[in-house]
């Protein structure tokens, strides 16, 4: 680590918001040193308490998390915003705003905003955007907030960082429960009816609290639905109070440890992935035998399965140290798709999640065709991972079967 790093990281530990600031900045260009950046804040994270507020566009997600900020400034907790909303910059229309400027103008350091932008991440927004909640939270602030749009899988992918979401809605036809993708439903932990002094917001309650009657799964935690008004703050108080009682919800029976330890259980399956994918690209990027290999299939004279399968003991051999820890490697991986087959498990008998699923079913089909590749043969790797992932195969073809 260099020297002006260690002074960064020094920074972040004394509060210096711009030290925070400038490591944000390192983490979106995907600076050389953002692993050892994040591998030394980790023991400092896991403090705040972090807020997802996801919605459409226009919903008013920004006015909202600027009077909950507000509401929390006034408690004197301090509050860190991530924002991946290029449409709705916090700097925007938002009536409210105002009150949060002002107060950063008066230096108010119990408040920062940080908006991602899409461009500026080379490791993809939704990484991008989990590792600076990790710095804004190592920091030190009481509360992060992230606010994104539900519109793909990235921003749904960011919320599964958050202890509780937030899904903002309005009164009117625009924004009628059809129209709400089906993924966003099932990360709501609050349901949020956003400009109530509209007409209509009763009905999009009903029309809410209606969906969660056909859902299955809400045994447990069945999201309260709330009305707000940002113009005044009315319900806000409401909201509040649900944001409480779902955080006594998660401190009950350990749910927040068992959510946090199965964050950190797919955080590193995803490092692992993109490591993995990195080792490979490097080796396809560079003359040598990989891109060999690689060209030999476009060009037919190695079918690809053959090349993928040359390919990635060649990765795995310049990894390593030679052929005994190719064995090893073999036993790493296998680990890594037990635990994903674990994980899988744990999400399928709490139910929902699907998107989540359906990442954890690649990643074990992944890691089950390279062990099939690199270890064949009877008793080796391969033919164990595809005994384990048989069991996940035939239980994901029922569900998306007739009638079994
Ligand atoms: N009538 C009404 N308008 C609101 C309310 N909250 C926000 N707005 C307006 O809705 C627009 C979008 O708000 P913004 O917070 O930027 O939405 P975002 O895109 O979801 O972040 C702005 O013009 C806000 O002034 C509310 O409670 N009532
Ligand atoms: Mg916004």
């Amino acid at each position: 680590m260099t020297d002006g790093m260690n002074e960064l990281l020094e920074g972040l530990q004394k509060g210096n918001i711009r030290s925070l600031a400038r490591l944000i900045s390192k983490i979106e260009n995907d600076d050389p040193q953002k692993d050892e950046i994040l591998k030394t804040i980790y023991k400092s994270t896991g403090k705040a308490r972090i807020i997802g507020v996801t919605g459409s566009p226009g919903a008013g997600k920004s006015s909202l998390v600027d009077s909950i900020t507000a509401y929390l400034r006034k408690k004197g907790d301090t509050v860190g915003i991530i924002a991946v909303d290029p449409t709705s910059p916090f700097s925007g229309g938002a009536l409210l705003g105002d009150r949060i400027r002002m107060q950063q103008h008066a230096v108010d350091r119990g408040v920062y905003i940080r908006s991602m932008g899409t461009r500026g991440s080379l490791g993809g927004l939704a990484r991008t955007t989990k590792e600076a909640v990790k710095l804004v939270d190592a920091f030190g602030y009481d509360w992060v907030i992230i606010e994104t749009v539900g519109v793909g899988q990235a921003e749904l992918d960011v919320m599964h960082v958050a202890d509780t979401t937030l899904v903002v809605m309005n009164p009117g036809a625009g924004d009628s429960i059809q129209t709400i993708k089906a993924g966003i439903m099932e990360i709501a932990d609050i349901f949020v009816v956003n400009k109530c002094d509209l007409p209509g917001a009763d009905r999009v309650v009903a029309e809410i609290g209606q969906m969660l009657d056909l859902q299955k799964g809400h045994t447990e935690w069945r999201p309260p639905v709330v009305k707000v008004s940002t113009l005044d703050d009315r319900g806000l108080n409401d909201l509040m109070d649900s944001i409480e009682a779902h955080w006594g919800y998660l401190k009950a029976d350990g749910r927040l440890e068992k959510n946090r330890g199965s964050m950190a259980r797919k955080e590193t399956l995803e490092i692992v992935d993109y490591r993995w994918r990195g080792m490979v690209d490097r080796h396809l990027h560079y003359a040598g035998q990989a891109s060999e290999i690689i060209n030999m299939a476009a060009s037919g004279i190695k079918d690809p399965y053959t090349a993928a399968g040359e390919i990635l003991s060649q990765v795995l051999a310049d990894s390593g140290q030679g052929e005994d820890s190719t064995a090893e490697k073999g036993g790493d991986i296998m680990a890594i798709l037990e635990s994903a087959l674990q994980e899988l498990n744990g999400v399928e008998e709490k139910g929902g999640m699907s998107e989540y699923r359906s990442y954890l079913h690649g990643q074990a089909y992944g890691l089950a065709t390279a062990l099939k590749v690199l270890f064949p043969g009877p008793g080796n790797y391969g033919e164990k991972a595809a005994m384990a992932v048989r069991p996940v195969i035939t239980e994901h073809s029922c569900h998306c079967g007739d009638d079994h």
